[in-house]
């Protein structure tokens, strides 16, 4: 039977008959509703974006995260494991993939949603945190139980307790230091040229509400030129042990690194770009007399989406 005979299917498919036409219909209405699916599946991230709060004991890590998470600071107490909760942006702040987007789009709401996790910044605790920087990103890791790697960090230091030469500036830049290394390793370690791609790394400059708190940019300076000396006497202590033997030099090689490859002087964030780490200090404050002011860290939250 020819296609053209009277009794062939196309010719039937085009004659009218009911059939052709319920045929017709199913198409039209199904291929967008399909089509829809698809692309909307293919859209929308299974996981949210990870924010990872690290910093020293007593920086407000605690505080940040349920004030981020429920818009009010609650008590805090010593945190020995990481805690995870979901935030949704505040309506004030714009993301930056939807600039362009209008207010009342859909698609926009379950884009304002991500992950917050606390971490413990106890130094014995530390592992929590610097176990997830070489850690594979969630779209690798099948299970959401499987720590992986995150969006961004966010690093909360106490802007009151950064006096040149105090314990508290030499305990936050030794953990930033080791922060911002093993994030350099890790772009020494990925196999493609295109590295695996940029970490934003906020430096939340807390307890800006107190008097003796120091404004960002003093945070920013006290904390290259804390890093940098903590650089140095890593540098130094490497070559001390290492016994200039070849067993030495190799494990050096390996496993050591100078923070911030190039940069021999002065230590500075921007030295970080290189390796694709993007350091911004941004001040603010959980708690305090007016009230808390964390709305410039939503927006630089809300840049990194
Ligand atoms: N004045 C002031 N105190 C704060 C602020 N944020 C946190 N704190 C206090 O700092 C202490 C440590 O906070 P916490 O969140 O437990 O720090 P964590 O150890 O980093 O988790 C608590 O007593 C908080 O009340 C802030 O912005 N201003
Ligand atoms: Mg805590």
């Amino acid at each position: 039977m020819a296609w053209h005979d009277v009794d062939s299917w196309p010719t039937v498919l085009l004659g009218p008959t009911l059939t052709g036409i319920l045929v017709t219909l199913l198409v039209a209405f199904l291929i967008p509703i399909l089509l829809h699916q698809f692309l909307y599946r293919a859209r929308t991230p299974k996981t949210l974006p990870t924010f990872l709060i690290l910093g020293p004991s007593g920086s407000g890590k605690t505080s940040l995260f349920t004030q981020l998470e429920r818009g009010t600071p609650s008590p805090t107490h010593i945190s020995q494991v990481p805690a995870t909760a979901t935030a949704t942006l505040p309506p004030s702040i714009t993301t930056e993939s939807n600039r362009y987007r209008s207010t009342e789009d859909p698609t926009l709401l379950a884009q304002r949603r991500i992950t917050l996790i606390d971490t413990p910044g106890h130094g014995k605790l530390r592992h929590h945190a610097l176990s997830r920087l070489s850690a594979p990103p969630a779209s690798k890791t099948k299970s959401a139980t499987v720590p992986s790697f995150p969006h961004a960090l966010v690093f909360v230091v106490d802007a009151a307790r950064l006096a040149p030469g105090s314990d508290s500036l030499a305990e936050a830049a030794a953990y930033l230091h080791d922060v911002l290394l093993a994030l350099q390793r890790r772009h020494a370690r990925a196999r493609t040229s295109r590295g695996p791609g940029t970490v934003p790394v906020l430096v939340a400059a807390n307890k800006m509400d107190l008097f003796t708190a120091a404004p960002a940019k003093v945070v920013a300076r006290a904390l290259e030129d804390e890093v940098g000396r903590v650089r140095e006497s890593r540098a130094k202590g490497l070559l001390d042990s290492g016994g200039g033997g070849e067993g030495g030099r190799a494990e050096e090689d390996e496993d050591a690194g100078w923070l911030g490859e190039g940069g021999e002087g002065r230590f500075e964030f921007r030295q970080m770009e290189e390796v694709d780490v993007l350091v911004e200090v941004v001040g603010g404050n959980v708690l305090g007399g007016g009230g808390p002011d964390v709305q410039a860290w939503w927006e630089w939250i809300g840049r990194q989406l």
